[in-house]
């Protein structure tokens, strides 16, 4: 390894132009740099320490690290050198935590008072000179932040005379590549898989570092390598020497890889006749295997697990419970303090029971039996990542069990790479609806954080957007997710809107008015697509496997369960599916609170309307308008603000670099052409099975039902299998 010093010495004959980051006139707009740019918003001039130097006698790569970005950041920013210094000096900035010693006496260096990960920035005098402290609960801690040191200096913002104290709310924060192994990536709209396991462990692709620079500067602690679809080869020996490739590059960053188990492996990759988690041969494979995991990754993080949920194997395939399974995997990984990390996605076609009423019926009686290092990780919602549904009902309902929450960061469901939809406003509905489990205020991010039942560990997890493309995500308005994803799983009650605001000025260095011309823009697009795909709460109304475009009228697949027509029962008299008492019942897994509120009709609000209530196309609502009136407003809006944001981002031409300002034009446009596809089409259905004309100034819809019916997109990208 480098000494820190030799870093330093190289830095500074160098010069400023290091690690790809050379000022802002010289950046290649192409969206590689992400939110690291170290470019200041126009008119902004920033503040360079006067020095740099480390409280410790002997740095770690992560310090090492963290020089290095400060080094890099501060001459992209002030485009001046930022000189190792021996002492401290008025102006200074010094790193120091637990693991550094502590060379100056005078700098706060009790670290007992720190929770985990925390971090401090703020002034400390030490005799008569002021000097910048980072200090942190660990290296890691440090790096964190550094990083926002770095993205605050970006954005002409300093971190004020109380100073900045930050610590994660929740333990585990974690990617979920659904990558396979030939680099296929199940619901990736970013090209390839980034994990390149051909050339692997014997070529380290760079960008396998500045992925790991990029998560650690938003937060993330982990990653999980593979798909939830398992394919167990990647625990044979030849491919866990790279998995432990890839943990060597991410451990400085504070980063843990986790993989994929599938359940059946023993048998696959054993020669076992079984996998049921009762039988100790199969336990013993499981020991053996974790154990030789730990050999090759000391700290690696543990196992996710889909099982016995669309075709997967698992503990049901044997007659056993999900706990037996998940306990079986996780006493494998108690010895080495992995975690299991277990699916509570899971819903079955033998099962006549409403869909969305599965995961809590399976999952709720088994609260309590879980092993402490068990976390069952719950999709947003009870259905599947849809533009909008009601938050699980799981969350809340299993004191004894830490539950994790599991976003989608790949839009799957809300228009791939190509329609602009912020997420952060998504998560943070969700995350702020009030469970009412123990009382006001039990919001699905204190379930989350732990505070409401105290889980003696937590977790967030978002399944990636990123794959191969230059620009990671797709598009540049997606890389916007990956960012709120990491703010939230730091701290879930963080503001969608601060996060835009964040993430805006980062990303485009613009003025203020463009920028908050672009907030807007973002905080009004996950509306917009709910308005042109699923409005008044219907839900999965998508095109089959491809999952792209409208297609309501599908019917008749192998199971019920996967077709449109079982989400929203249409027919000449009525739309929507009866989840009351008089219907599904799944209004009865919430709280007293809102299962009165939802079963009525006068309190249930018009988002989740049709996800509660069956009702007839003339049902008066309360715009005063007829439901079937209101649903056509509905995708005449969402399709308008579309056209709007066009019409907005072309205004914004020449304040923002040509190459990104194009692709989010051309993407623009995709966007408002297949909004409107969505409407048309699903208008051109509903008005064939309820016989009703268009509202007054509706727009026909120029194709047939037939013509719509008739297209098929077999190349789709991010199919499954
Ligand atoms: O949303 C559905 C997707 C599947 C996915 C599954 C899951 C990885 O269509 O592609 O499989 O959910 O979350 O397991």
């Amino acid at each position: 390894m480098t000494s820190f010093r030799s870093i330093i010495s190289s830095i500074l004959a160098g010069g400023v132009a290091v690690a790809g980051l050379s000022g802002a006139s010289a950046h290649a707009e192409d969206g590689y740099e992400l939110w690291l740019r170290y470019d200041a918003p126009q008119g902004v001039s920033v503040d360079a320490p006067e020095g740099l130097l480390t409280n410790c006698a002997s740095p770690s790569e992560t310090l090492e690290i963290a020089v290095q970005e400060l080094t890099a950041g501060f001459g992209a920013l002030t485009g001046r050198s930022l000189p190792e210094i021996d002492g401290p000096e008025n102006g200074a900035l010094i790193l120091s935590s637990p693991e550094c010693g502590g060379r100056f006496g005078g700098l706060e260096t009790d670290f007992s008072p720190y929770r985990t990960d925390e971090y401090r920035i703020g002034t400390e005098t030490l005799s008569e000179t002021t000097v910048t402290h980072i200090s942190g609960q660990s290296d890691v801690a440090v790096l964190y932040g550094v990083y926002d040191y770095l993205m605050r200096a970006s954005r002409g913002e300093g971190f004020g005379e109380k100073g900045v104290r930050e610590a994660p709310s929740v333990d585990l924060r974690l990617l979920n590549h659904w990558d396979n192994l030939d680099r296929h990536v199940e619901r990736g709209y970013a090209g390839q898989s980034i994990w390149d396991w051909h050339r692997l462990p014997g070529y380290i692709d760079p960008r396998y570092t500045d992925y790991a620079r990029a998560n650690a500067s938003i937060g993330i602690n982990g990653t999980v390598l593979t798909n939830v679809n398992a394919d167990a080869t990647v625990l044979t020996p030849h491919y866990l020497e790279k998995v432990a490739a890839l943990a060597d590059v991410f451990r400085p960053y504070g980063i843990r890889v986790y993989l994929t188990a599938r359940f059946s492996s023993p048998i696959e990759l054993g020669g076992l006749f079984t996998a049921d988690p009762l039988d100790p041969a199969v336990q013993a494979w499981w020991d053996e295997k974790v154990t030789e995991i730990y050999t090759a990754i000391p700290d690696f993080g543990g196992f996710l697990v889909k099982a016995n949920s669309e075709g997967q194997p698992g503990p049901q395939d044997y007659g056993r419970t999900h706990a037996d399974g998940a306990n079986m995997l996780a006493d494998a990984l108690a010895p080495h303090d992995g975690h299991l990390i277990w699916r509570g996605f899971v819903y079955s076609a033998d099962n006549v029971e409403d869909r969305v009423k599965q995961a809590y019926d399976e999952f709720v009686p088994l609260d309590g039996e879980f092993r402490d290092n068990v976390l069952i990780q719950v999709k947003n919602g009870p259905l599947d990542f849809q533009p909008r549904e009601p938050f699980h009902p799981m969350f809340g309902s299993m004191p004894d069990t830490p539950l994790m929450f599991e976003a989608q960061i790949t839009k799957e469901y809300l228009g791939f790479s190509t329609h602009l939809a912020y997420l952060g406003t998504l998560w943070e509905e969700v995350l702020q609806t009030d469970t009412f489990v123990k009382g006001d205020g039990s919001t699905v991010a204190k379930a989350i954080d732990g505070s409401l039942h105290d889980y003696p560990v937590t977790g967030m997890a978002g399944v990636s957007n990123i794959g191969s493309d230059r620009n990671w995500s797709g598009s540049i308005f997606d890389q916007a997710n990956w960012f709120a994803f990491g703010r939230m799983a730091w701290a879930p009650d963080r503001s969608a809107q601060d996060i835009a605001q964040e993430w805006a000025e980062l990303t485009f260095s613009a003025d203020e008015g463009t920028t908050d011309t672009i907030v807007e823009m973002m905080m009004s697009s996950r509306e917009a697509v709910v308005d042109y795909m699923t409005p008044l709460g219907l839900t999965h109304l998508m095109g089959t496997g491809h999952h792209y475009g409208p297609a309501p009228w599908v019917d008749d697949l192998g199971r019920a369960d996967w077709t449109p027509y079982y989400y929203h029962r249409a027919t000449r008299e009525a739309i929507g599916v009866d989840r009351t008492a008089s219907g599904t019942n799944a209004v009865s897994q919430y709280a007293d609170r809102l299962r009165s509120r939802w079963s009525e009709l006068e309190t249930t609000p018009d988002t989740l309307l049709l996800w509660f209530h069956r009702l007839p196309w003339d049902y008066e609502m309360k715009s005063g308008q007829t439901l079937w009136e209101d649903l056509v407003g509905h995708y005449e809006r969402g399709v308008a603000t579309v056209h709007d944001f066009q019409e907005t981002w072309t205004n914004l031409e020449g304040q923002i670099d040509q190459a990104r300002h194009d692709q989010v034009s051309q993407f623009l446009a995709i966007q408002a052409e297949e909004a409107k596809w969505w409407r048309d089409a699903s208008l051109a259905y509903w008005m064939s099975v309820n016989d009703l004309p268009l509202p007054e100034g509706s727009e026909q819809p120029p194709l047939s039902l037939e013509a719509y019916q008739a297209m098929e997109f077999p190349n789709a990208p991010g199919q499954g299998e």
